[in-house]
């Protein structure tokens, strides 16, 4: 048994009310998709094992260049920020691990950290080095760079960081480490391409290096920002290029938020997997660029189709009895709402875009295709996102003694406005653009 970080009779109570509704709507869902031959209980059960990591800078509210707006009762260190997560998850029931940020959370002693996550039944996921940003006392400057700088104490320096939170990680029982690099250009003749990604790949050789045996590096690839002209690691085709010669420890994560507008994400996400290179994936919605906007709420059909590649892939290797486990996070900065309703509504359409894909009639869809029959094969996938999967999923959180409504359970707790009375309020600041 766990520390509760929300009173569960009050998530119970909230249960009993939905109680009877919520049994006719899953009734329902199971007599429909009974007729395509789907089995609710199987989907159910795929849903329970269903885990994404959410990020401790997600915990509070993010914030623009130009400002940021925290809200009373927001975490203010590593512990209210695992609590923040612990309450989510309990609610969820698919967020059991917190990726930490260095050197936004370091701490004192980490052993006390694990210790506290673990009470409340909370583990780590990918920690993530930071060298986009100086640091007070830092001696040298990341301003033209870092791992792939032309100056090689400075690279040294950005190397020396990445061990360390490596070291970190083991100490908390993490096994990745995410690096996503700002490294880049914002003029032409500012650097040489092939030079500034044979110093990067130099430096993440001796990363890599020091990765323990059941560790993997993740390469997180985004398009532009901070630097405008070019940036080192700049889209999939660099990523897996750098994965493919580090070694089968790294692997490509693919941030939703990191390409250009139209971009057919889904099918990066089938190129990666066929490869077997897919490591991670940071869900987030995006209108422009990296807006980091709560997953699902821009485009959701586009979450579908992702999680239909995902579905498809995890098939194809289980067919092949190969192993398939990217890794799961949001990443998303949540700057009007309270950041925990924000990621407990991130993870029903994440979850839903889960059980859409669940439920596509895959071998029906397949015949249409060798038909080239394409109406039908593209009205498979239709009738999946049309589906109103809500009650298979509201069960799979039920079961884990989660909330059947998410949202009315979380304000029922009152625990944000009670943090408010219990927690120091944060200061306004300017915001970072993460
Ligand atoms: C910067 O674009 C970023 O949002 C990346 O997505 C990273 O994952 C995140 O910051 C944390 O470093
Ligand atoms: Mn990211
Ligand atoms: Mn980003």
């Amino acid at each position: 048994r766990h520390l509760s970080a929300l009173p569960q009779d009050v998530i119970d109570a909230e249960n009993d009310k939905l109680m009877a509704a919520h049994l006719y709507d899953y009734e329902s869902l199971r007599v429909r998709l009974e007729r395509s031959d789907v089995d609710i209980e199987t989907v159910v059960r795929r849903l329970m094992t269903l885990e994404v990591g959410l990020p401790s800078w997600g915990m509070i509210s993010g914030g623009t260049r130009f400002a940021r707006f925290p809200m009373p009762g927001e975490p203010n260190n590593i512990f209210e920020k695992i609590e923040d997560c612990a309450a989510v998850h309990q609610i969820a029931g698919m967020t059991p691990r917190i990726s930490l940020h260095f050197p936004w959370d370091v701490t004192y002693d980490y052993t006390e950290v694990r210790q506290y996550a673990e009470a409340y039944g909370i583990g780590f996921d990918a920690v993530n080095s930071n060298t986009f940003q100086d640091q007070p006392g830092q001696t040298l400057s990341y301003k033209y760079g870092s791992l792939s700088h032309t100056d090689r104490a400075t690279r040294q320096q950005a190397i020396e960081h990445n061990l360390e939170c490596i070291e970190i990680g083991q100490k908390l029982g993490s096994n990745a480490l995410t690096v996503w690099l700002s490294d880049g250009t914002n003029f032409a003749g500012q650097a040489q391409f092939a030079e500034t990604l044979e110093r990067y790949l130099d430096s993440m050789t001796e990363i890599y290096a020091a990765l323990p045996d059941d560790w993997r590096v993740f390469l997180e690839h985004k398009l532009y920002e901070p630097a405008f002209y070019s940036t080192v690691i700049q889209d999939w085709g660099t990523s897996i290029l750098c994965a493919q010669q580090l070694g089968p420890k790294a692997q490509c994560l693919v941030d939703m938020g990191h390409h250009a507008p139209n971009v057919n994400i889904e099918m990066i996400v089938a190129r990666l997997a066929q490869f077997g290179k897919l490591g991670g994936f940071h869900f987030n919605d995006s209108k422009y660029g990296d807006d980091d906007l709560d997953a699902g709420s821009i485009n959701p059909f586009q979450l579908f189709l992702i999680f239909n590649e995902l579905v498809h892939a995890e098939e194809r290797a289980a067919k092949r009895g190969a192993a398939f486990d990217p890794s799961y996070m949001m990443d998303q900065s949540h700057n009007v709402t309270d950041p925990m309703e924000s990621i407990l509504n991130s993870a029903r359409a994440i979850g839903g875009a889960y059980a859409k894909a669940l439920i596509v009639d895959r071998a029906a869809m397949a015949a249409y295709q060798d038909a080239n029959d394409v109406m039908m094969g593209h009205n498979c996938l239709r009738l999946a996102f049309e589906t109103d999967v809500r009650p298979a999923l509201a069960e799979a959180r039920r079961r884990k003694g989660g909330a059947i409504d998410p949202m009315a359970a979380f304000r029922a707790t009152g625990y944000r406005a009670e943090k408010a009375r219990a927690r120091q309020p944060r200061r306004a600041e300017r915001g970072g653009i993460c």
